[in-house]
């Protein structure tokens, strides 16, 4: 029996002297040097007495050991669960007690905050630092460079990756090595990678976007990345001359038009640029064109399913629409009441079904049950229609999410905790426009009756249990929150309300 994810990504290329990851001081990793450091991890990751099937939670940055270990996971029939690394221990608590990680690997310098979160779920603790060194890389340079990749079937767990809710608990959402091999060879091909392509990777690994979509999709065809430890605007402009595509979110693309050395010249040798994760505005892909002469090539994905659409490669790439379903992606758009298919035109909730979609949340039937039908569509919670050509446009969302940069935030989750705070009566979080991260957070405050909250203790508290980017850029206080007459709080009232807080009107 094989282990289809790891020898399709990764065993095939065994022994392949071209190079894998141009790095930022200019050394280069080669295939073949990539598969030794997997292997030695993957050995000492079984020494450690880890099981097919047990969890590795890592929060650790990017760097090529990083990816190494990721790759060991899937060889030794592990299950990857990286982590933001913005998330506080807190935060990261709840992801390895709720997923039963038996290893947490993070930096040196979280260790011993961190110390007690794994001791407190029983799981081991192991360091890897930005820069690759730390106890894992140290016990892993003593193991041999040979290992028996254990076999695995397609359906498989491969990795858990988790996303917020609606009710502020995040779920485990768990893939199959099916859903990380079908999208990656899917999208390779869509996006025609072959070995010569030379990706410009400057998104986090601990995503969909930069570890399943960007990494996979190279891996898949062979090629290579120049692999940045984040989005720099003088970095990017350094290395796209070397590139030939380009993978980002909406900011990537407004941080570049804003900057005038960012020319058409500079992006002559670019063969594709791809956005995802939130929407990118109309304006932002003409602007693109007119400046580089490229149309970026927007496409639609989540952490459950990986991606489901994309505007096409030779064909119209349509400007604020997310393209056509994948091939072996089924989309509908349906009634949010009823859940019956609507004719194309009409605005109603985007549902997908495919090789692509996950298995269920971890440990959460019930949920689960609620947004994966029995007969595989999963309700994305995304509104959308499909015009008269098959292009798929997203309208909105039926969930209560901020996109901001990128990164999801739930409302509820932030929520919760400023309802927590001294004087404060009741609160409601909102998503306005914002000019460089798309849209960000607004906290809007009822004191309780007779009391002022203190502003600033209570960003502090934020600070103190939630990650930086979903803090709120700004606290408000209002006397009340607008409500319907069945007493819901009118969001899109507080939403209009403040929309030109960042942006002018
Ligand atoms: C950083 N900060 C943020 C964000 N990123 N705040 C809000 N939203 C953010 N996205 C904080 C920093 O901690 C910092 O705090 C301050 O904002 C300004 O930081 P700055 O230096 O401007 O930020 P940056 O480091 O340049 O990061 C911005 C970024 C980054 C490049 C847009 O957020 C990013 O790489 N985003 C990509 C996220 C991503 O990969 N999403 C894919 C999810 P302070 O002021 O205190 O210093 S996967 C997905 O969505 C689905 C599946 C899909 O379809 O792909
Ligand atoms: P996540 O939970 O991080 O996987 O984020 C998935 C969500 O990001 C989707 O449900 C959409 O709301 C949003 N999203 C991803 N790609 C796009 C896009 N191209 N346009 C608009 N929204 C997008």
């Amino acid at each position: 029996m094989s282990n289809p994810l790891y020898d399709e990504l990764f065993g095939r290329h065994d022994g392949r002297a071209a190079p894998f990851l141009y790095l930022e001081d200019g050394s280069v990793v080669s295939y073949s040097d990539f598969i030794i450091r997997a292997a030695r991890l993957a050995n000492l990751l079984t020494q450690l007495g880890l099981k097919p099937g047990d969890r590795v939670a890592a929060q650790i940055g990017k760097s090529p050991e990083a990816l190494a270990l990721y790759a060991a996971c899937v060889r030794a029939g592990l299950v990857f669960l990286p982590l933001n690394t913005a998330y506080t221990p807190d935060e990261v608590s709840y992801f390895v007690g709720d997923s039963g990680a038996r290893l947490l690997v993070c930096d040196a310098g979280s260790e011993a905050r961190l110390g007690a979160v794994a001791q407190g779920v029983g799981a081991m603790l192991e360091t890897m630092n930005d820069d690759g060194t730390g106890t894992l890389t140290r016990q892993a340079e003593l193991m041999s460079p040979v290992f028996d990749t254990v076999p695995r079937d397609r359906e498989d767990l491969a990795a858990f990756l988790y996303t917020s809710g609606t009710t502020g608990r995040s779920k485990g959402a768990m893939l199959t090595q099916e859903n990380l091999l079908s999208n990656a060879r899917t999208l390779a091909e869509h996006w025609r990678f072959t070995d010569s392509d030379v990706l410009l990777h400057a998104l986090p690994i601990f995503h969909t976007h930069g570890l399943f979509v960007a990494t996979n999709v190279t891996l898949v065809a062979g090629g290579a990345m120049i692999f940045l430890p984040k989005f720099d605007l003088e970095t990017i402009l350094k290395n796209l001359p070397r590139a030939t595509a380009m993978m980002g979110v909406p900011t990537f693309y407004t941080r570049l038009l804003d900057e005038p050395r960012f020319t058409r010249e500079l992006a002559r040798h670019m063969r594709l640029f791809i956005s995802g994760s939130a929407p990118l505005l109309s304006e932002t892909h003409v602007a693109f064109e007119k400046r580089t002469g490229h149309r970026i090539l927007e496409r639609y994905g989540m952490t459950e399913t990986n991606m489901n659409t994309s505007n096409p490669y030779d064909g119209e790439r349509r400007a604020g629409t997310v393209g056509f379903p994948l091939p072996g992606v089924e989309i509908k758009i349906t009634d949010p009441a009823t859940g019956a298919t609507l004719p194309d035109g009409k605005v109603g909730q985007i549902e997908v079904r495919g090789p692509n979609v996950f298995k269920g949340y971890w440990q959460m039937p019930e949920k689960t049950a609620a947004e994966l039908r029995a007969d595989g569509f999963f309700i994305t919670g995304d509104l959308g229609k499909i015009d008269e050509d098959g292009y798929v446009h997203i309208v909105g969302r039926n969930k209560d999410l901020i996109i901001s940069g990128g990164y999801n935030i739930y409302p509820k989750e932030i929520e919760l905790v400023l309802d927590d705070q001294p004087g404060v009566l009741e609160s409601a979080v909102v998503g306005v426009p914002h000019p460089d991260f798309g849209e960000t957070v607004l906290g809007v405050l009822v004191p309780k009756p007779g009391e002022v909250p203190d502003l600033d203790a209570i960003g502090k508290a934020v600070a103190a249990s939630l990650a930086r980017f979903k803090h709120p850029r700004k606290l408000v206080v209002e006397n009340e929150l607008p409500r319907n007459t069945m007493g819901k709080v009118q969001k899109n009232v507080l939403r209009d309300r403040y929309r030109t807080l960042f942006v002018p009107a």
